[in-house]
């Protein structure tokens, strides 16, 4: 893996209902991410936080069905041009969140240095709704759609090119809570998707070996998106959109730790922690965890 790493955060909330996820960047650096990672050996350079602008009484009206389109937008825009810098000065991003909805952003600055992106979407949902799917209107239920070209224009086409990601190149995991919408279009466009059902069937560890052997095979880089709410809330109470049922804090590590062995991933993401919501910090460390297994920790 890249030793030089650019931590970029990314106080968004307004992709979602829920107040507090914007303190997401500063509970997890509160938790030790640099430390942790300096531990390791890793160059690690802060870049500091993403600007998001509050939304007036009047941007909060919906325009078709898409919650502050206007404000994720434009610093969905300022992120993709940071993390296309960092790729081009050679440094490995890491984006800490603030809600799902900035993976547009770091999609839109990744996406353009590859052929061919693979995406590990580690998340309890699909984030496959458009504004005539979506049953809430919130941006961060749409990033991977919008990452395939699907949406409104001001979130598909940021850094003027569509789509970011193919179909072909997309493996879920850890999905528990699909909407009509996104069941349909998972059908349609043959999207890979490890449920909690196939996790329970076959387990963490034959999961992650296909998912990194297919996208090995073919793919020339590969984001990881990793929503904190793909863990259970037993484990990871500080989340906006819980659901029951989800990945353990073992199978999480041992997923971190398989990704890292294989050695495939050129960006990463970390989203959705919601401080007010937590208990103790307790999720952000635990992200900081998931983190340190990332990055080559080792037991032994
Ligand atoms: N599918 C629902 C919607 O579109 C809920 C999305 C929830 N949240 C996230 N994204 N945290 O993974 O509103
Ligand atoms: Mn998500
Ligand atoms: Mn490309
Ligand atoms: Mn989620």
């Amino acid at each position: 893996m890249q030793k030089n790493l650019s931590i970029i955060g990314v106080p968004m909330d307004l992709g979602q209902s829920r107040r507090g996820v914007d303190m997401g960047p500063s509970a997890i650096r509160y938790a030790g991410v640099t430390e942790r990672l300096e531990n390791l050996m890793y160059h690690i350079t802060d870049l500091g936080d993403v600007p998001v602008s509050r939304p007036d009484s009047k941007d909060h009206v919906q325009e078709g069905n898409l919650r502050n389109l206007k404000q994720v937008s434009e610093s969905n825009r300022l992120l993709a041009e940071m993390v296309d810098e960092e790729i081009r000065k050679n440094r490995f991003p890491l984006v800490l969140g603030g809600d799902h909805s900035i993976a547009i952003g770091t999609l839109a600055g990744t996406a353009k240095h590859y052929e061919n992106l693979g995406v590990i979407w580690y998340d309890a949902h699909g984030d496959l709704n458009s504004g005539e799917t979506s049953p809430s209107g919130n941006i961060h239920g749409m990033p991977l759609a919008v990452s395939l070209g699907i949406g409104h224009e001001k979130l598909t086409h940021i850094l003027d090119y569509a789509p970011k990601v193919n179909t072909e190149n997309i493996v879920i995991i850890g999905a528990r809570s699909l909407d009509p919408g996104e069941k349909e279009l998972i059908k349609e466009k043959g999207v890979t998707v490890y449920s909690m059902h196939e996790v329970d069937r076959i387990g963490m560890s034959q999961v992650m070996a296909e998912a990194i052997d297919y996208l090995k095979k073919r793919t020339d880089g590969v984001h990881l998106s990793l929503d904190l709410d793909g863990l259970d809330p037993e484990e990871a109470p500080g989340v906006g959109t819980p659901v029951m049922g989800g990945l353990s804090y073992r199978e999480s590590h041992l997923a971190m730790e398989m990704l890292s062995e294989a050695d495939l991933l050129t960006s990463a993401e970390f989203v959705e922690v919601n401080p007010i919501l937590d208990d103790q910090n307790k999720t952000a460390t635990l992200t900081v965890g998931l983190l340190g297994s990332l990055f080559g920790e080792k037991l032994k």
